[in-house]
Parts: C-alpha cells; structure tokens; sequence
C-alpha cells in the first residue's frame, strides 16, 4: 500500500511515475499523520516529520551515502557535493536518495518513507536522539523568503509484509531500472589520465598480451581539446576514429567522459549555440553564469529546460557517430572550482590582509578564504533554471541536475541510436535517474575502509532503483597495494559495474603494473568474472525487470533470523549466492555467518577447487589472498561459464 501526502507546492521532480492519488487533507503540525501496523506513529513537526525508533528498528536505505547498512547512529544530508573524502563524518555524497525503510523485529514491521523534494533533506536517525529519527527539509542558509515553516514536498509512505516486498512497491512507483548492455560487465580499466592514442593502445595491448580480460577503456578528460564537450584532442588522439575501430576489433569498447561545464569559449560550437539559443543557465541579471571547471572558464547548459536538454544530448552524436557505445558523466553536482563573481570578492578580500601583520584570527580568516571558492553554496544560489516554464533559482532544484544531464544524454540515444544500447552512468543522482543510467560511486581512496564502503552501499543503491553500478576498484586517490587491489578485486568481480579507475598522480595500477604473483592473482581473479557472467547478467536483468534488489542484506532474506539481521559485511546477489568479502589487511580468511544450510564454492583464481557443504550458523573460513568463496542457497545452482574467455561474447 502507498499513501502520499502533498505538502505545500512541491517542484516536480520526475522520480515518480505512478501517479498516487493525494490524501485530501494534510495533518497540521503536531498532529499524526500516519500510524504504522505495529510500529510507531509519523508525526509532522515545523519542518518535517518524526517517528520513534526501537531499539530492535533497522534502518535501511538512503542511496549513495558513507557508513554501514543499517543507518542509524548518524545524519545525513540529501545535498548533492563533488566530495572527495568520503570519511565517516561526510553527511552528504554525489547523490540524493531520499528513501529509507525501518524494519521492526517482525518481518511485516515495516515501513518505507519517500520524501520527494529537489532541495536539501536532513535525516538525523537517532543522532540527536538515540531512539527518534527526525527528517528535516533544511533552509537554505540566511534564506528568509524561502524554506521556512512550509513544507512542499511529497511524502510517500510504503507499507507491505516484508523490507524486501515494501521495496519492490517503491520501485514500482519510481520506475524500471535502467538495464546496461552485457559487455558493460566486462572488466573496465580506466585511470585520469591515458595521454594518447598511442597510451590506450599499449594499455590494452599489455592486457592482451597477459591474457587478462577486458571489454572496455576508459577515457577520462584528456581525450578532449582543452577539456571541451564533444572535441576529441587533434594531437594526441588525432586518429580518434581509427582507434575506435582498432579497438572494436580487439573488442574493446572505448569509453568517454563528458562534462558538465561547457568551455566559454567564442568560435566553440557547442558555446556558440548555446548563447544563441539562451541554454544556459543565467544569473539574477540575466547574463550567463559563469563558472571554472576543468576547460577554464565555463557555463552551465540549462538541463532542466526540456528545449536546452534536448539541444545538449544531441551532442553525444559527435562521439556516437566515431563508433563510441558507452559514456560516463562527470562533475554534474554540478561541481564548480569557482564562479567568476565569488573569485572576483574573495581576490578583493584577501587583498586587504596585504602588508597586514597577521594574528592568530586573521590568520585563519585569510587561510579559510582561499578555501571556501569551491563549490560555495553561495554560488548555488546565485544562478537559475528555466524549469517548466518558470524561472527558478538553482539550490532549489539543486539535486536534479545530475540526473537531468545524463537524462539528457539517454532520451538523446533513443531518439539517434533507438536499435543500440548504450552505456551510461553518472557521478551525480537523484532517484528518478535510475530509469535513464547507472552511477559509479565516485572519488573513494586505496583504504580499507572504503571496500567495506562499497560492500555496504551495494544494498542501499539496490533499493533506490541504481542497478548498474561499482566503485572505483582499488581505489580512486592515493596509493594502492596490491593485496587491497585483490582484495577489491575479490570482491569488484560481483558487482555490476567492474572497473579499475585511479587518480592521476597515484600509483599506477593496472593489473600489469604489479609484481608477476600479484599480476596472475589478479588476473585469475578477473578470469573468475568472466565465469560468473552468465548468472549476474541474469541476476541483474531480472532485478531491473522486476523492481528487486540483486545485491540485499541477510537481513532482508532472513528478516526473522536475529543473527542475520546484525550482519553488516555479507550480501546476498541474486536468488542463489551470498558473498562474504575480506575486507582487512592481511587477513587470511573472517568469519562468516550462514543463514541456511549452503554449500562452499572456493576458487583460486577461476579453477574451482573445493565443494563443501556447510550448516547454518556462525563459522570461520579461511581465504587466503587469491582464493574467492562463493556460497550456494540448497537447491540453488550457481551457473558458471567455461574457463579462459578474455571479453564478453556479443
Ligand atoms: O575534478 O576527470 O570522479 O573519476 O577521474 C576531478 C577527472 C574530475 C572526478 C571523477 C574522476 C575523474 C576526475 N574527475
């Protein structure tokens, strides 16, 4: 059953697509809005709505965010950021995922909440107060006219007999998942920056030659002329097309970044048009806002004007026509180095410290104004959209822009591709985007801790309707170790979205790049992939046609085992395996709970070579470095693909 309450006026955000009659009447502040089966009652507050938790709730959800399966114990901030330090402490990532589910001791104890608003929305689940989860829509800082007492959101309240039943009603309601093409589960070796034409080839040449499989390359900023959209580099990738066609016969797909800030930039095509037409987004007067990216000086295309997102997606063309199948979008928070205007005063400022002695607090004043240019949420007020008609300011809207870019992009395809699927996937979301594309799960870094990361927000995306997606394996910034790249590895060969991506100035880590036991570990391991295809893509597709989650909780299959609700660091994908990553430091095998009678799979590399049947309850198991397990439901099968492919069979 969904229930849903209109508060206000909501801009619309296009994350649903049933439309659910509204209640006629909304509940004053204080009173109830809802009494859950069971469980505690939703009571509207100034600002938002709050709810008792016991001690026994389980709270799952909210997307992309830091921290463990079941949320409780923090707050976190729907508020899109290019952030890249995902501490413990981080409130908020690339996304905003408002739905979450508290799930009683009882199975049929349940109940989902969607908060669909554009704007920010703090969830403080028992921070303030250990057994109160409290949901804020936040004022935008100093903002008086705005984001007061009024609530304009929609609320939607889920109530079914199980966590994983009140999920699949949730994506009922928000839509089929995206459902990326096969080869998108072949392994992917990307890094900012391969330089050159000549780079990639050697790149993928040295897979080949080590047998190491690979479907796709990815290619990060520097393909382009001067970091400009839809230019490819007239020196260094001067035989762009070549290289495509070379590299379809290698069967490699290679895969471009796009940015969401277009160079400003006078003779441009892409800048040219858009000033023309007034695609961009404008600030109070009128003019173009203009911001620093990664090409200088920039704007932003106006991505939920329907006219300008139609414009800006016709523009992948310019690759699609080079033979290019698969994309990932960047930097569309949007995130913003600097805006002219705030550079200007922060230059003004700091000149009057010159020829200043400077004490302890100016002294700070002076260092924090340097820092406070990026991404200053002053600039997120100081631009606007054409948004249906109407002229609205960007923090409002501020968490559709991500996904109206990549939106852009996949009505884009299939209006010029209709027969061919492409891939797409994008750093910033919203719910709603899951129709259109995956997400990669951004700048993480080569710890420990944010594998265990990527193991807990599998789950967690899975509910909001991302399918199609992965971290960075091995981690993005800082450098790598090669028993973490295996062990990410071990891990990275489940999820949907498998590829090796790092920040320049890191340690290079391409399989190759380590020391030859390291490399066929790895290798080995990818091999196993590849074995493992046929029974994800399987999983994956039934899951988007369906409205299920692949990647789930013990919690959310065994949801009246006590012992499997605790377990925060084992998954189950699809109807048959459940997993049970390392995830520290030399380790040489963990505990694992088992929640039914299963049977043991271990793999070195892609040879299986043990079958063990196990009972349920708590065990040890050892995994040494280079050894995979894979645990089998009774009467389930684990369909596995010969040995020794080194791409995806199209
Ligand atoms: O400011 O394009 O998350 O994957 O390699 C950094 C360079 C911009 C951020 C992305 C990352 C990518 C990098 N980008």
């Amino acid at each position: 059953m969904i229930r849903r309450f209109t508060f206000g006026n909501p801009i619309p955000t296009e994350a649903v697509v049933l439309n659910i009659e509204k209640r006629k009447a909304v509940p004053p502040i204080d009173e109830s809005i809802a009494v859950m089966d069971g469980m505690a009652e939703i009571k509207r507050t100034v600002n938002g709505f709050i709810m008792k938790m016991r001690d026994e709730d389980i709270v799952y959800g909210l997307g992309e965010n830091v921290r463990g399966i079941n949320k409780r114990g923090w707050v976190y901030e729907s508020n899109n950021s290019d952030e890249p330090k995902h501490e413990e402490t981080r409130k908020s990532l690339y996304g905003s995922h408002n739905f979450i589910v508290i799930a009683g001791e009882k199975p049929s104890e349940n109940y989902g909440l969607f908060i669909d608003t554009p704007g920010k929305v703090r969830f403080d689940i028992g921070y303030s107060k250990y057994d109160e989860l409290k949901i804020e829509v936040i004022p935008a800082d100093g903002d008086s006219e705005d984001y007061t007492s009024e609530l304009n959101l929609d609320l939607y309240i889920i109530e079914e007999d199980t966590v994983l039943k009140t999920v699949k009603s949730f994506r009922g309601l928000v839509g089929k998942s995206y459902i990326a093409p096969k080869w998108a589960f072949g392994y992917g070796q990307s890094r900012w920056s391969y330089m050159s034409s000549d780079e990639v080839r050697e790149v993928v040449k040295k897979h080949r030659d080590n047998h190491i499989p690979l479907d796709s390359l990815y290619l990060d900023i520097d393909y382009m002329d001067d970091f400009m959209d839809f230019t490819t580099n007239p020196d260094t990738f001067a035989d762009f097309k070549e290289l495509v066609e070379d590299m379809r016969k290698e069967h490699i797909h290679l895969v471009p970044i796009i940015d969401a800030g277009v160079k400003a930039k006078e003779g441009y095509k892409v800048y040219d048009e858009g000033v023309q037409n007034g695609y961009f987004c404008k600030d109070e007067n009128g003019e173009d806002f203009l911001v620093g990216v990664w090409p200088g000086k920039c704007v932003l295309p106006d991505m939920l004007n329907d006219e300008a997102r139609a414009w800006f997606g016709n523009w992948y063309k310019v690759l699609l026509d080079l033979g290019i199948d698969g994309f990932w979008n960047d930097m569309n928070e949007p995130a913003l180095f600097y805006s002219e205007k705030r550079l200007k005063k922060v230059f003004d400022e700091i000149g009057e410290y010159k020829n200043k002695n400077l004490d302890v607090n100016t002294f700070f004043e002076f260092s924090e104004l340097a820092g406070s240019i990026a991404n200053n949420p002053e600039d997120y007020k100081s631009f606007y959209h054409n948004y249906k008609g109407q002229k609205i300011r960007h923090d409002k809207v501020h968490n559709l822009f991500g996904y109206y870019m990549t939106r852009s992009a996949s009505e884009a395809f299939k209006r010029l591709v209709p027969d061919k699927n492409i891939l797409m996937y994008s750093r910033s979301s919203y719910i709603g985007m899951h129709r259109y594309a995956g997400i990669w799960q951004g700048d993480n870094r080569a710890f420990w801790s944010h594998l265990l990361m990527n193991i807990q927000m599998m789950p967690s995306l899975n509910m909001c309707g991302f399918l199609y997606t992965g971290a960075d394996l091995g981690g993005f910034g800082d450098d790598t170790t090669s028993d973490l790249m295996i062990r990410w590895l071990s891990f990275g060969i489940f999820t949907p979205l498998m590829r090796n991506h790092s920040a320049r100035g890191t340690r290079r880590q391409e399989v190759y790049q380590f020391d030859s036991k390291s490399m066929d570990m790895m290798s080995g391991i990818i091999s196993l992939r590849y074995r493992l295809i046929p029974y994800l893509y399987d999983a994956y597709t039934k899951a988007c046609e369906q409205d299920e989650m692949m990647f789930r909780p013990l919690g959310m299959d065994y949801p009246s085992d006590k012992d499997a609700r605790r377990v925060e660091d084992q998954l189950m994908i699809g109807d048959a395996i459940m997993v049970s990553p390392v995830y520290t430091q030399n380790a040489t095998g963990r505990s694992v709970y088992i929640p039914e009678n299963m049977t043991m799979l271990r793999f070195k590399g892609a040879e299986l070579v043990e079958e063990t049947s196990l009972t349920k309850g708590h065990t040890f198991i050892d995994m040494p470095l280079g050894e995979v397990c894979i645990f089998v439901r009774e009467g389930k099968e684990l369909k596995l693909a010969d040995a020794g492919a080194e791409y995806v069979e199209e």
